[in-house]
């Protein structure tokens, strides 16, 4: 049954050609994926208490309930998941947090099968799965360089991990029946100057190549690779720019990632869909929210956010751009920050569902851009919120507030007891 605040929002929406049913049936099949290592603060699962991520990237904070172990990630998944409202839901993993038990002694040994419980579990609980590899947090990060390093033993070793990831996310899709994401970002650059720019990236080149050569099929495995602007510890340079992983990805026919918290604070992914999509078949979105030196903060319900899906509905490309989020905060509820995150990217989408396009582009088309900026602009105060809502109501998920009693009741009642064994250092 619907409430009779949706009824009255309803009738607003048709007032402007809107229908609003058409709408939310249409948000729940629109895949999103949930990133998945806010919950374990990007620690993985390769040995016991791995310690904080390195090279290029940093979890920061020390709230209490870190998933210690695959089980406890698994229900803080779950719980996510129960908040999240949609029908087509992914996970995305990053390779080293598959079923090692802690017991992995090199992480080039990670194999097809570490990945079958996954695959179970994401069965179970009806999503799709992404996994991606990790080149940080490793003693072979050596002077800041892995695949772009001039040492070949270096690069050979990333050289052959970067294979076995394709081979280990063509065989999740397989498995799955849904094509799985493998996103190769590294963190590849120096702190300071360097005479060496184009020596790495000539390098780069040829290890990409090599990773690439054999070719899968799209419905099993989407490759991408992510550009950055620059790291922590890494801020002079970084090989993996924008300009080289988006003529990278086009020369090899491959995706390229845009994560919201890579670029200039000036520059907006929002204008990047557009500019890309007439040359590349996939895009991935990292949806993060970048503040001043940190690409890597809870993402919330920005214009930008709502901009960047308006701009995916306008080109028609919710199958060719992949939305997904990408944030560690380890200052707060981990289960909390990351249902924020996904539940605003689901209502960005919906905002830029409930936008009468055909109505401002007619506007447009008269020469009338007062209309055109007035409506985008009336638009804002339109009842979203009662459409949210009943979009919750219809797929069991908690409306706004309510949620947050669910993350608080789980926390007070799982995350509490979690005692580290041993106190990592904090920052
Ligand atoms: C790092 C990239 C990358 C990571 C994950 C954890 O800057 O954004 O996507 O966030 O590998
Ligand atoms: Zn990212």
């Amino acid at each position: 049954m619907s409430s009779d605040a949706y009824e009255i929002a309803k009738s607003k929406y048709a007032a402007i050609g809107i229908n609003t049913d058409e709408a939310i049936d249409k948000l729940k099949d629109i895949p999103i994926s949930i990133h998945s290592w806010q919950l374990d603060d990007v620690m993985g699962f390769e040995v016991e208490d791995a310690g904080l991520p390195s090279g290029g990237v940093i979890s920061i904070g020390n709230y209490p309930g870190r998933s210690r172990n695959i089980e406890e990630y698994r229900s803080d998944l779950e719980k996510v998941l129960s908040m999240v409202p949609g029908s087509k839901k992914k996970i995305s993993l990053q390779s080293h947090e598959g079923d090692y038990k802690g017991k992995l002694a090199d992480r080039n040994d990670m194999s097809k099968s570490h990945f079958d419980s996954w695959i179970d579990w994401a069965k179970e609980n009806k999503v799709g799965l992404d996994v991606s590899p990790v080149f940080y947090s490793h003693k072979y990060v050596k002077n800041g360089y892995t695949l772009a390093s001039g040492e070949n033993f270096i690069r050979d070793y990333w050289v052959e991990y970067g294979k076995k990831n394709r081979e280990v996310a063509n065989y999740v899709g397989e498995k799955m029946g849904i094509s799985c994401i493998s996103n190769l970002w590294i963190p590849d650059g120096s702190k300071d100057v360097t005479p060496s720019r184009w020596e790495h990236r000539h390098i780069l080149k040829q290890s990409l190549d090599e990773i690439y050569k054999i070719k899968y099929s799209r419905e099993n495995l989407i490759d991408t690779v992510e550009s950055k602007l620059f790291g922590i510890g890494f801020e002079f340079y970084n090989a993996g720019t924008i300009e080289f992983c988006l003529a990278y990805a086009m020369s090899q026919k491959i995706g390229l990632t845009l994560d919201t918290g890579h670029f200039h604070p000036t520059e907006a992914v929002s204008d990047k869909i557009s500019s890309v999509l007439p040359f590349l078949n996939d895009v991935v979105l990292h949806l993060s929210r970048g503040l001043h030196w940190d690409s890597d903060h809870v993402t919330t319900l920005t214009d930008e956010l709502i901009v960047i899906m308006q701009e995916i509905k306008r080109a028609d490309a919710f199958k060719k751009v992949h939305i997904g989020t990408d944030f560690f905060d380890a200052s707060m509820n981990r289960i909390g920050a990351l249902s924020l995150g996904a539940r605003a990217v689901c209502k960005a989408i919906l905002i830029a569902l409930l936008e009468p396009t055909k109505m401002i582009k007619k506007a447009e088309d008269n020469g009338d851009y007062f209309s055109r900026l007035a409506i985008i602009e009336d638009l804002k105060l339109m009842p979203l919120g009662d459409v949210w809502g009943q979009y919750c109501k219809i797929n069991s998920v908690p409306n706004d507030f309510e949620w947050i009693k669910e993350v608080l009741k789980y926390e007070k009642k799982v995350l509490v007891n979690r005692k580290l064994k041993n106190k990592i250092k904090r920052i």
